[in-house]
């Protein structure tokens, strides 16, 4: 009898000392901080500026010698449901492939998990519109945004793409995908901004906590720019700007977006 009474001691302190507390302790009133890595690919293939060669669903091969996007007004949805929208003043990303540190934007939120990011691709309405000097930072038309703004009526160029191909019908076969329009302030035009809703359950949900810098890897295949709802061909329409069929690219790139992993 002591002998079992011995044996089952000894197999509940077991049992005990191998749970181990992975539960982090979160103080929601503390923000932390946290990196949304804009892993850039084309298809399966990692994306090399200037010399990966590429074929699209029009069968056309190519060059991307430039990839940058705008991503602003970020909300984070905790596994509660609450939301977190991160201030507005701190929240505009210009994410361009030829500057490492544009990749992997920081920004800080409550202590807590999170299961959802949305963010806006491309820069909102109401800040296009804003007076200059509430344009500072990656908004400045004059520095950070040189080439990425067009006008007070047309705004911000929230997505640009350029290259090369055999097929382009431009001098030395360069293509051009600037791809913009919030609407309108003196004139309406067409609304390009699209919202972007990535679900973090299925690859893992981000833990944010004082000490740590969890990341969110996702890969952003900008082959999804051309093969879509419309397949862009490169021979029919090489330069897209502020035309009607900007819409057709932008519905293209708003599914470029997918999460890979979360690194906590
Ligand atoms: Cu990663």
């Amino acid at each position: 009898m002591k002998k079992i009474l011995f044996i089952a001691i000894a197999i509940t302190t077991l049992a005990t000392s191998c749970k181990k507390d992975t539960t982090p302790q979160y103080n929601t009133s503390i923000n932390a901080p946290l990196s949304i890595e804009f892993d850039n690919v084309i298809g399966s293939s990692n994306l090399q500026l200037g010399t990966g060669n590429y074929t699209n669903a029009a069968n056309e091969q190519f060059k991307v010698t430039m990839l940058r996007y705008f991503v602003s007004n970020i909300v984070l949805t905790k596994t509660d449901g609450t939301k977190y929208t991160v201030p507005q003043d701190s929240c505009y990303f210009l994410i361009d492939e030829s500057k490492l540190q544009t990749l992997t934007p920081k920004v800080n939120v409550p202590e807590g998990e999170y299961s959802k990011i949305d963010f806006v691709l491309g820069v909102d309405s109401l800040r296009n519109t804003k007076d200059l000097s509430q344009r500072t930072g990656v908004l400045d038309p004059t520095g950070n945004a040189s080439g990425m703004y067009w006008s007070w009526n047309s705004g911000y160029i929230f997505f640009k793409m350029e290259g090369t191909s055999s097929v382009s019908t431009q001098t030395n076969n360069v293509f051009q995908y600037h791809i913009g329009l919030f609407g309108g302030y003196a004139t309406p035009t067409l609304n390009n901004l699209k919202k972007i809703s990535i679900d973090l359950t299925t690859r893992g949900i981000v833990k944010v906590r004082t000490g740590k810098t969890p990341n969110v890897h996702l890969l952003v295949d900008a082959l999804k720019m051309f093969n879509g709802t419309t397949n862009i061909s490169i021979a029919t329409n090489s330069v897209v700007m502020a035309s009607a069929f900007s819409a057709k690219v932008a519905e293209n790139y708003a599914y470029m977006f997918q999460h890979d992993h979360t690194e906590n």
